[in-house]
């Protein structure tokens, strides 16, 4: 399933786009790696917003090894590096902003379906898996971008950006996108806490105003997902009373075909 598109953009393309200060400006394309996110582990020469992307992945990962299709030429699979000074705890917070990050540079009606996916619609666009490892960050984005077409076991969850707009998009300049808007967000997280962005992010969440099953550790949790903390939690007004979801899967009804 490869993309009759143009291969990867150069990394001079990428920066050419790129009006950060220090985000991306180290960047690191390969054609083919495992995953972008071992890739930027290993690179223990890489400082702080150092940028690895690949034009294809062949072990891509997802979260609680799952895997990510990452197929050649259609998508942005890339993976930040990151050394921020703060709580490990506030380390997830870092997926919720990059997805603001995604969802502001793709546009197209594209959403937050908390923590960790971006939609549009109903199906994924977008998936985003944080790592910690040996004091550092890293931020993996997978984005479907001008991808024609999905296995058939991915058809009903997935989409592209080409899919719901009809559109090509530039990967170059999509990514400097993503770049260009995570920069001054992640400023604001360091400073403010995720309280900074906790409005948009709300704003932005597909999640809110739906009813939600969350499975993760423990039991099942259903109810109507209802805020966001100013951690990055999901309150669920259940009929037990309001419940504060950190972590977990939350599934939403209406979306990935969940009735
Ligand atoms: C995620 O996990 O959504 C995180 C995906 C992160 C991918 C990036 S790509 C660059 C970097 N390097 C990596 O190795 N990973 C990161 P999760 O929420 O667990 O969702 C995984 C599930 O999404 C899979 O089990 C499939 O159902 C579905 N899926 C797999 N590939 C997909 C795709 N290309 N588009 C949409 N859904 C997909």
């Amino acid at each position: 399933m490869t993309c009759p598109l143009k291969q990867m953009d150069t990394m001079d393309n990428i920066t050419q786009y790129l009006t950060t200060g220090y985000i991306a400006r180290d960047v690191r394309c390969f054609d083919e790696v495992a995953s972008t996110n071992t890739e930027a582990k290993h690179a223990r020469d890489a400082q702080n917003g150092a940028l690895f992307i690949a034009d294809t992945q062949t072990a891509g990962r997802g979260r609680l090894g799952r895997s990510w299709i990452s197929p050649k030429g259609c998508g942005i699979w890339m993976s930040l590096l990151l050394t921020p000074d703060i709580a490990p705890e506030r380390i997830p917070q870092i997926t919720l902003v990059a997805g603001m990050s995604v969802c502001r540079a793709i546009g197209a009606g594209a959403m937050i379906k908390w923590p960790n996916d971006i939609v549009i619609g109903t199906k994924k666009v977008c998936g985003i898996l944080t790592e910690y490892s040996g004091g550092r960050v890293i931020c993996g984005i997978g984005i479907n971008v001008n991808t024609r077409a999905f296995p058939e076991e991915l058809s009903h969850i997935a989409t592209s950006i080409y899919l719901q707009t009809g559109r090509e998009t530039d990967r170059a300049a999509l990514t400097a996108a993503v770049m260009n808007e995570f920069e001054p967000l992640y400023d604001r997280f360091l400073s403010g806490g995720f309280a900074a962005l906790s409005d948009e992010y709300k704003a932005r969440c597909v999640t809110i105003g739906r009813e939600v099953t969350v499975t993760g550790a423990g039991e099942a949790v259903s109810g109507t997902a209802t805020g966001i903390t100013p951690d990055g939690g999901l309150v669920l007004d259940t009929e037990n009373g309001q419940k504060i979801i950190t972590s977990g899967e939350a599934s939403v009804r209406g979306i990935y075909g969940y009735i």
